[in-house]
């Protein structure tokens, strides 16, 4: 019933909308059948029927009933909420299934900094891809998420996942999920952190292999111009001038190797991506 609202997207989001619907039809029969009870008595007992009200001193053990009965139904209910309860926490945040891939996210105010690992498929390499309130996940696969803060709490909060984890500073707090379809979906901070709070939206999105791999390789190819880059002068912050020419000084982009390495039989990466794409521009 909660995907008719927002789509569901993890392998354990059912679990979760059956625990949201099972809160939901629990406290919805007892509301109503309380209401009735109530609009009832006002009925039966209204003015014109002429009832006295019965003073009762608490002490007598028989009205006590209208006290227990309910305190036990409400506890029993209570008892079923916590199982289903517990069953769903165990499976989100206690049971790590082992990782296909890892990605770390650092917040902070107020972005998210997404670090994925590139076509290696391994984090802490070179050729990590590093987004800004962008994150790419390949649907099908399992990963474990590295959540951290730069500066004060913030929450990673996914609704198609039903996901929330909070981030705090000095600490690395690994979490999982499991993409079960594409599209493209929010990401948002669910702590307040600052004045900007509402601005730390990010997206999310999930691909089947063959576009994940396409967003990577179009990652790189935004990236590597025509395989070189200019270069600031650390002392002055200035560009670095080629005194020969008087232009800019260029240097071999440190990517263009890890690119050839990577993606031997494509098209020269000094190419516009649209070219090399094989587009008209
Ligand atoms: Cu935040």
């Amino acid at each position: 019933m909660v995907s008719f609202f927002v789509d569901s997207a993890s392998t354990f989001a059912a679990q979760i909308d059956h625990l949201i619907l099972l809160v939901a039809v629990i406290v919805c029969f007892w509301f109503f059948l309380t209401l009735g009870v109530f609009l009832y008595l006002l009925y039966k007992f209204r003015a014109e029927n002429n009832e006295r009200a019965m003073y009762i001193t608490g002490t007598e053990k028989k009205y006590k009933r209208f006290i227990t009965w309910p305190h036990l139904t409400i506890i029993a209910f209570d008892v079923i909420i916590i199982i289903f309860a517990v069953r769903a926490w165990v499976t989100v945040k206690q049971t790590l299934p082992k990782p296909d891939r890892t990605v770390r996210i650092i917040s902070q105010q107020w972005a998210w900094t997404f670090v994925h690992p590139g076509p290696d498929g391994k984090l802490d390499t070179a050729d990590d891809i590093k987004t800004i309130d962008e994150l790419h996940i390949q649907k099908g696969l399992v990963y474990h998420f590295k959540l951290t803060s730069k500066d004060v709490l913030h929450d990673f909060s996914v609704p198609v996942f039903r996901l929330k984890q909070d981030a705090v500073p000095g600490r690395t707090i690994t979490g999982w999920f499991e993409a079960t379809r594409t599209g493209e979906y929010d990401i948002q901070c669910a702590e307040i952190c600052g004045i900007g709070h509402g601005l730390m939206p990010a997206r999310l999105h999930l691909e089947d292999a063959a576009d994940h791999k396409a967003w990577q390789r179009n990652w790189y190819l935004g990236r590597l111009h025509c395989g070189f880059e200019t270069k600031r002068d650390p002392q002055t912050n200035k560009i670095m001038i080629d005194p020969g020419t008087g232009k800019p000084k260029q240097f071999p982009n440190k990517d263009l190797k890890l690119w050839r390495s990577m993606y031997p039989a494509s098209p020269d990466a000094c190419l516009p991506a649209k070219l090399a794409e094989g587009g008209s521009n």
